[in-house]
């Protein structure tokens, strides 16, 4: 039998399909983008089939991907597949696609790198201690009598970038490094990758940004910083969701905050909290008490109540969180 969580696993799924649907998470980012596009091109080398479908399209600064044309809505998800991959998604619910569409595959391949991921595919490769999806995508192509092309190499790349932070976060390994060198020596052109990026904003994100910088407020002891994005900031700025992409690290980046946090409002009432820790908080176990969830230093969660309330108790959680983890270094000192 095969063990619940292998490559070996993973590989003979992958070789087995013939019809692939390929999807990752809502609100795509440049890991889940780029690990479903890296994907799709070492399995069409293999002669395979394959849709690539997103609930919420491909973000502008992702568009310029090679195959990202290719990615197609949820709604036009294949019922012919033989083979469902989910790619960086650390819970089942959270893809676009409806559960027909999940169970119209035989086969459910799992490939992620988020801590707690329950193995919820018929096949599993699931490793916290990687950076990004797109390096376990780069592991699984590599096991496959597949090339690995500049297309997949410069989506893997993008995976990598992007969720390091630019080579920046606590994830950023010598694993991390070594991949991204062997996408360079593949031809990805790594100043060209980081402008179409980075590079490319549209005047109305900057414009947003203004007004969600002003709603910064502090903790009582200056150890966490939140930020609001209100529905009424979008209409003013003609922006949507996907232009709110890294407004958190802006509070995360305040001298002597341990948490960034940014609420996003999704309906009246309800809000969509990112959480980003410079390390010392584990924020994905504040994300857990409102059943959400993440990585140590990136989680998120959604909440119900008024904004200020809101705050107020993440606020109370992350310096609870500091206070156990001062308490627990003087009982280890
Ligand atoms: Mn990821």
């Amino acid at each position: 039998m095969t063990p619940r969580n292998s490559l070996p696993g993973v590989r003979r799924a992958l070789l087995e399909g013939e019809r692939f649907l390929i999807t990752s998470h809502r609100n795509p980012d440049g890991d889940a983008v780029g690990s479903c596009l890296a994907l799709a091109a070492g399995l069409a080398e293999l002669g395979k089939s394959c849709v690539i479908a997103s609930g919420d399209g491909v973000p502008m600064n992702l568009a310029w991907l090679p195959l990202a044309e290719q990615v197609q809505p949820a709604a036009n998800a294949d019922h012919g597949c033989d083979t469902v991959v989910l790619l960086d998604c650390g819970a089942i619910d959270r893809t676009g696609l409806s559960p027909e569409a999940l169970h119209a595959g035989r086969a459910l391949v799992n490939i992620d790198h988020h801590p707690g991921n329950p193995l919820f595919g018929t096949a599993n490769w699931v490793d916290p201690g990687a950076c990004a999806t797109a390096e376990l995508v780069y592991q699984v192509l590599q096991s496959l009598p597949t090339p690995i092309g500049y297309a997949a190499a410069t989506a893997i790349y993008t995976g990598i970038l992007t969720d390091t932070g630019c080579f920046r976060f606590s994830n950023t390994s010598a694993r991390a490094f070594q991949s991204a060198a062997e996408m360079l020596a593949k031809g990805v052109d790594p100043s060209w990758v980081a402008q179409m990026v980075f590079d490319q904003q549209p005047i109305g994100r900057l414009r947003l940004l203004s007004l969600v910088l002003e709603t910064l407020e502090l903790s009582p002891r200056d150890k966490a910083a939140a930020a609001l994005v209100t529905r009424e900031m979008f209409r003013r700025t003609h922006t949507g969701v996907e232009d709110v992409e890294g407004f958190v690290n802006h509070a995360r980046s305040l001298c002597g905050v341990e948490v960034g946090l940014l609420l996003r409002e999704e309906a009246p009432g309800r809000y969509r909290v990112a959480l980003r820790s410079k390390g010392r908080v584990d924020v994905s176990a504040i994300a857990r008490l409102y059943g959400g969830g993440g990585h140590h230093n990136a989680a998120g969660a959604t909440l119900e109540g008024a904004p200020e309330t809101l705050r107020h108790e993440l606020f109370a959680h992350v310096e609870e969180a500091l206070d156990r983890e001062l308490l627990g270094q003087r009982k280890a000192g």
